[in-house]
Formats: structure tokens, sequence, C-alpha cells
């Protein structure tokens, strides 16, 4: 018969010859945008360093805004747009400081995209650029030119003159869901200052979009199955989603879906990887910055996603086709036509927020 203290003794013994696995694995959770990471990032993260990821999707900021701000979302990583999202959340301290020392390939990062979102993250305390893209035009050639032979493809008219997308009513017109995706690209429209704080500026918006919104068939933020499947012939969306909306087309026998950024200028935004203050697992979210970081890594996202990245040295692992794309990496004269929209006033964003519902309810 064995005495208690023997047992305890080969109990211990067991478990010390137990695979790491059967012991506590270490997890992650990780909420980011739809259809925005690379084929194999997550399980490449989990085969170098053991860390199972959960990982949830969402489709706006406005979705992640709402969650961040009732708190304990238990996830550990996120990824805000840095204007003007990330700036206010940072401001309302609902991320955590990263520890620069557990992310070493923080060196990979290109200083002047970095200098840019200072705007929103000043001193690059609490996020890093995961990708960054625009917002613009993404059709199906053939349906548009069988309605419209001379369409304006690379106007903002396209969507916003309702002369000409009354004429693209009947094969499907989405636009993102969002009233910061939107409205500062019809005061852009409108000739007015997209990051405009005035109230008549803003009542002049709602009007021009219920002149257009009898040929909008869809407010939906994810769009990128309604233009490759064929729901939509016209939508205003993000570039990357456009772009992957052509390949799973061209994928099926359409090679006609198209991405334009409008000559008239457009909203550049920068999306960024952040810890949110009450994370419960932040060394596994610094890990996986970090990873994310590593040019191999990165390049695997773009790739996939077609969005830029502010990793340098990830640009020779990316498919020349992708990087060099203007429409993913804009040229500079593109680029000078752009803005960003800055965080607002809580009585504004109350204000477009109630306009925006009348707007998508057609009230
Ligand atoms: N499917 C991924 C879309 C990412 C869009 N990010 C933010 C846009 C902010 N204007």
């Amino acid at each position: 018969m064995r005495s208690p203290v023997m047992a305890a003794a080969a109990a211990l013994v067991l478990l010390a010859a137990a695979p790491a696995d059967a012991q506590q694995r270490r997890s992650l959770s990780v909420y980011n945008w739809s259809d925005y990471i690379g084929e194999t990032t997550l399980a490449d993260f989990t085969a170098k360093t053991g860390i199972d990821v959960n990982y949830d999707v969402y489709e706006s900021n406005d979705v992640l805004q709402a969650k961040l701000s009732v708190g304990r979302t238990g996830y550990d990583v996120v990824v805000p747009t840095a204007e003007p999202f990330f700036a206010r959340q940072i401001r309302a301290n609902l991320f955590r400081p990263l520890d620069r020392s557990k992310i070493p390939n923080w060196t990979n990062l290109d200083p002047q995209l970095m200098a840019l979102v200072e705007t929103a993250d000043p001193g690059n305390r609490f996020g890093v650029i995961y990708q960054w893209g625009t917002n613009g035009i993404g059709y199906d050639e053939a349906k548009i030119t069988a309605r419209m032979k001379d369409a304006p493809v690379d106007s903002w008219r396209m969507v916003f003159d309702p002369a000409v997308v009354r004429n693209f009513a009947d094969c499907g017109v989405s636009v993102l869901n969002s009233p910061t995706e939107v409205l500062p690209l019809v005061l852009h429209h409108l000739g007015k200052d997209p990051n405009s704080q005035s109230e008549a500026d803003l009542r002049d918006a709602q009007d021009h979009m219920m002149r257009i919104r009898p040929f909008i068939r869809q407010f939906r933020s994810q769009l990128i199955d309604d233009l490759a499947g064929g729901e939509a012939c016209l939508v205003l969306s993000f570039s990357g989603d456009v772009l992957q909306a052509q390949a799973r087309a061209a994928k099926a026998g359409n090679e006609g879906i198209r991405y334009s950024i409008p000559s008239e200028g457009t909203m550049i935004w920068f999306d960024m990887m952040g810890i949110p203050a009450d994370a419960p697992n932040p060394d596994a979210a610094h890990a996986f910055i970090d990873f994310v970081l590593d040019p191999q890594v990165m390049a695997g996202i773009t790739n996939f996603v077609q969005y830029g990245n502010a990793v340098p040295a990830s640009l020779p692992h990316v498919d020349a086709a992708v990087r060099d794309n203007p429409l993913v990496f804009p040229t500079p004269a593109m680029r000078a036509k752009m803005f960003t929209v800055r965080p607002a006033s809580q009585a504004y964003d109350r204000s477009r927020t109630r306009a925006w519902t009348q707007i998508t309810t057609g009230r």
C-alpha cells in the first residue's frame, strides 16, 4: 500500500511528464475587422508561440466603439481606426500603453507613417499601424457600362450625383453603413471641409444624401460578397475590400470588378492594433503585435487583404501585383488629395449619428 506522500510524489512526476499542451495553454482574444487577416496568420502565430487565438470580427468602428465603451470586452488586441476612433478611445483611457521592450519588431515600423498617426496617439504610446487604406468606389464594369457608357467611374459623381447614380439603382448600389465613413465624403463632394463641424453643413450633407437615397439598395459595412456575388454593381467601400471582391469574382469567372479612388480625392485611414486597458492577457497581446510586425507575416496579411502596411521590410515579400498597385499604395500625387477624419465634439457626433439614422431609415 502506498503512503499519501508517495501518491502525491507520483502525481507530481506524472504532471511533470505531461506534454505542455495538457498543462495550461496560453490564450489570446483578438477582435478585428472582418476579412482583415492573412490566410495562415493565426495558425502560424499559434504554431510559433503555443498561444491559442480566439478570433472575432466586427464590421465597423461603431460596433467596436460600443463594446469598448461598455468595458470588460475580454479582448486582448483590437483594431480601431486611428482617427477619429482610437484618438477618442485613448483619451477615454480605454487602452494600455504598449511595452516596447516586448515588441522587438517595433523597429520595423515606418517612422514617417507612425509620425502621421501621432495626431491620434501622441508619442505612439498606445498603438501600432496594422493596415491602412482608402474609401472609394467599387463597381462591376460590365453592368455599369451597359447602363451608362461614359459613366464617370473615377469620380464621386458615381455615387453622389443623383443623375448618375440613378442609372445603377436596378443593379444594386450599396454604401458603407457608418456616418464617419460616408458623411465626410459627402461634405467633400459638396466642396465643404470634410471635417466641418457646422450643423448647417451637416444638414446640407443630409439633404444631399436624401436625394440619392432612393437609388441606394443597402447600407452595409461588409460589401465584399455583395459586389463579388452580383448583389451590388456599385459600392462605396474600403479599398482592400473591393480588391478582395475583385479576386473572389475573378475566381468565379467575372474579371470585371474594379476599384477607383475618385480623382477629387478621398479619405485615407490607418487602423491601429492596441491593447484594451482591461485586457486579460497583455503578455500574449504584446507577443501577437510583435508577431504581426514581422516582415514576412505582415506581407502574408497584405497579400491576402490588399491593404497597405507600415512595415517597409515586408514589401520585398509582397506580390508585385499588390505592391505596385497604386490603388493599394497610392502615389504621392494621389495622397496629396487625401484627408483623414478628425475627432469631432460630442455634440456634433450626436447630430451626425442622428442624421445618419434618418438617412439610412429614409425618414
Ligand atoms: N475588411 C476590413 C476593412 C477595414 C476598414 N478599416 C477602417 C476604415 C476606416 N475608414
